[in-house]
């Protein structure tokens, strides 16, 4: 059955042997992320935590943690083909649908009922995050002036019953909406959509100058079916697991964080908007949806999916003979590993000027010959042991444009080193891999 909202991809993750349902009793603060960070680390299925003590509601988490679960995200058979199904998507925007009602709206708790940390499982996840906060909700937003949808995720820290705060780095463009409505002294209606259909969480985390249910769409290759807000004018999927209605308030900004960072750190507080929750809509039987920050999860949505094609292109562009590329979630996405068919001296070289410019968060540069696996991080750091001499085959350019959340780096300005981590051509005799015959384990071990 075609995955369209989170329970048919939950049923997908079963059949393939990638959900562990845990029925055991877990606190929801603390205990939840940190059982979820290990089973990560241990490269485990995702989880379902069917008993979260004092909820009734289960708690998705690591779902999209891995290429091999994206591609049953989006059903495709091959895991190599996940990168060259999404670029082409970008493209070619598929318009959402109107429809009148949905599951969604199939429970709903008005205001006077909402109380936010009670209603909802929020976990507290690391040990220093301030609070509950709502990781993975979609959060769509509507353009003051074009009227056009827009998807981002944005943390928002449980202040009170009805009040969530909201990071919104400026330059998004619900920065740019809110700033709108903010000039007219108006607050901006959002709609919180958590536990989604996978297409529409990886949409929402990629920058498109459209609205990103028409990039899910084209993920899909139909449309997105929305159902319109109750207290808000703004739409969203009908068939979300739960739904936050409410609006960023004019003029308010409160601290807010810190909150465990993509880099692996706590992010510093900072003073953001306020959200005033005015409705919730549900499923029957709904299911909480969480992603930990710093996470793998975190970084493929927001540091690998949409930008190692644009990284393949750009290779490719330099060097016909690339045979892959890839952007390690565990890097914090500050690496960029290519690896090639080597057949002139140099072009290596000018692969890593490529990879520098495929986006400012690439830091470092690692090219590799086509016997090495570049998603296998000790073949590749074996690779660099091997075959790099550090006067002739590592680029140092300092004073470049990267990401302020670096802490090493000013402000943003940081060094980019490329390693050219290729045997030298000449010598290639020398550097014959030990090879050895083809056996199958499991008629052994
Ligand atoms: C799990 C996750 C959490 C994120 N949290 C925030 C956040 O708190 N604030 C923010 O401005 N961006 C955050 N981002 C980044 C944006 O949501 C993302 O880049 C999105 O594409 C921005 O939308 P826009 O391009 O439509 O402006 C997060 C991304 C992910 C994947
Ligand atoms: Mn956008």
């Amino acid at each position: 059955m075609a995955i369209n909202d989170l329970r048919s991809f939950l049923d997908a993750l079963r059949r393939e042997n990638q959900l562990k349902e845990i029925e055991n009793p877990v606190d929801i603060k603390f205990e939840l992320a940190a059982i979820a960070r290990k089973a990560e680390m241990a490269d485990m299925p995702a989880l379902l935590f069917k008993n979260v003590k004092g909820y009734s509601i289960p708690v998705a988490i690591n779902l999209i943690s891995t290429m091999k679960r994206i591609s049953i995200a989006l059903e495709i058979d091959d895991v190599n083909k996940v990168i060259s199904h999404i670029t082409p998507a970008f493209d070619n925007p598929v318009k959402e649908k109107m429809v009148s009602d949905g599951p969604v709206k199939e429970n709903n708790i008005p205001e006077e009922k909402i109380d936010i940390a009670k209603n909802l499982p929020i976990p507290v996840h690391a040990l220093k995050d301030n609070g509950p906060f709502i990781s993975a909700g979609v959060v769509i937003g509507k353009d003051p002036e074009s009227g056009r949808l827009n998807l981002s995720y944005n943390r928002m820290q449980v202040k009170g019953p009805r009040k969530l705060g909201i990071h919104i780095d400026p330059w998004r463009h619900l920065g740019d909406f809110y700033k709108k409505a903010e000039e007219q002294g108006k607050p901006l209606d959002i709609a919180i959509a958590i536990g989604l259909d996978p297409a529409i969480e990886l949409a929402a985390a990629a920058r498109v100058p459209y609205s990103e249910f028409q990039l899910a769409g084209a993920l899909r290759g139909r449309p997105i079916e929305l159902v319109s807000g109750e207290t808000v004018d703004v739409e969203y999927p009908a068939n979300a697991e739960i739904v936050i209605e409410g609006r960023i308030l004019p003029k308010i900004r409160e601290p807010e964080g810190p909150f465990a960072e993509f880099t692996g750190y706590y992010g510093i507080s900072y003073k953001e908007p306020v959200v005033e929750v005015t409705h919730i809509v549900h499923r029957n039987e709904p299911i909480y949806r969480t992603i930990y920050g710093g996470s793998q999860e975190h970084l493929i949505l927001g540091n690998v999916i949409s930008r190692e094609p644009v990284l393949y292109k750009l290779a490719k562009h330099v060097d016909p003979n690339v045979v892959a590329v890839h952007i390690p979630p565990y890097t914090a996405g500050f690496h960029a590993i290519i690896s090639t068919k080597k057949t002139i001296e140099g072009l290596t070289k000018n692969l890593i000027f490529a990879a520098l410019t495929s986006h400012i968060n690439i830091k470092h540069v690692i090219i590799v010959d086509d016997d090495v696996n570049i998603y296998d991080a000790k073949d590749v750091l074996w690779a660099i042991a091997t075959r790099v001499q550090g006067d002739k085959d590592i680029i140092i350019i300092p004073g470049a444009y990267g990401h302020w959340l670096d802490r090493t780096s000013d402000n943003g300005i940081t060094t980019k080193v490329g390693i050219d981590a290729t045997k030298p051509l000449s010598k290639a005799k020398e550097f014959e891999r030990v090879s050895w015959k083809d056996v199958n384990l499991s008629e052994f071990i």
